[in-house]
């Protein structure tokens, strides 16, 4: 485990290739139930890079109205698919978080997909960590302060690495700068897919 800032842990090659690949096709057969949508940017409308779905109680979801967590998906209006039990266990293994987690949002990165510098903050309770979980091709992740002008650093995240955000690294700017294409063989089509289990409410 590596201590990046207080609150801030990462476990590089959390899961091996057995592991990644197993994941991998559960969530083939999970994205065919609630397939990924292009969400839009409240207010202006426009699309995000990045393609996302969900699965657990309550999903992340954006469109013109604004950002919020719901149970259903956004375009086919089925509720979302259960959270596979091999998430459930990395959360018990790593989260070091009694409460389990209600919300895991799935996002897809083709090679020219970004994910601007934000903070995630619709969930009801920060007092619960959120895991990441990265498959697929690597990362050039950007993590900073609890202000967006506080000064930030970029780290590269691979398949199979789990980082772990609570505590005080809870409401920390962070953002994808770019993904390394044709950095794993993982995914096909390629891309990158980032889970990420959250307690929503
Ligand atoms: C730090 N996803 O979905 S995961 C997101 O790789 C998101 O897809 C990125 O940011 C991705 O909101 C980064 C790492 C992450 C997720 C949540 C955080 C970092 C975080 C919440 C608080 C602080
Ligand atoms: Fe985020």
């Amino acid at each position: 485990m590596l201590l990046l800032k207080p609150g801030l842990r990462l476990y590089k090659a959390a899961l091996d290739r057995a592991g990644q690949e197993d994941l991998r096709d559960e969530l083939r057969v999970l994205l065919r139930e609630a397939p990924l949508f292009r969400p839009r940017m409240p207010r202006s409308g426009k699309e995000f890079s990045v393609r996302m779905s969900n699965c657990g109680p309550l999903g992340w979801v954006s469109d013109i109205s604004g950002y919020r967590y719901q149970a259903c998906h956004p375009e086919t209006g089925r509720p979302w698919p259960p959270m596979p039990e091999s998430i459930l266990r990395l959360w018990r293994a790593y989260a070091e978080c009694a409460r389990e987690p209600d919300a895991c949002l799935i996002n897809h990165y083709d090679e020219t997909a970004r994910m601007g510098p934000h903070q995630d903050r619709d969930e009801a309770d920060f007092s619960a960590p959120i895991l990441s979980l990265s498959l697929g091709d690597s990362c050039l992740f950007r993590y900073g302060g609890e202000r967006r002008r506080d000064p930030s650093r970029t780290i590269r995240l691979d398949s199979g690495d789990i980082v772990v955000f609570g505590g005080p690294a809870r409401l920390m700017f962070h953002g994808v700068d770019r993904t390394l294409p044709e950095s794993s063989t993982l995914l096909d089509p390629p891309g990158r897919i980032n889970l990420t289990l959250r307690r929503a409410k």
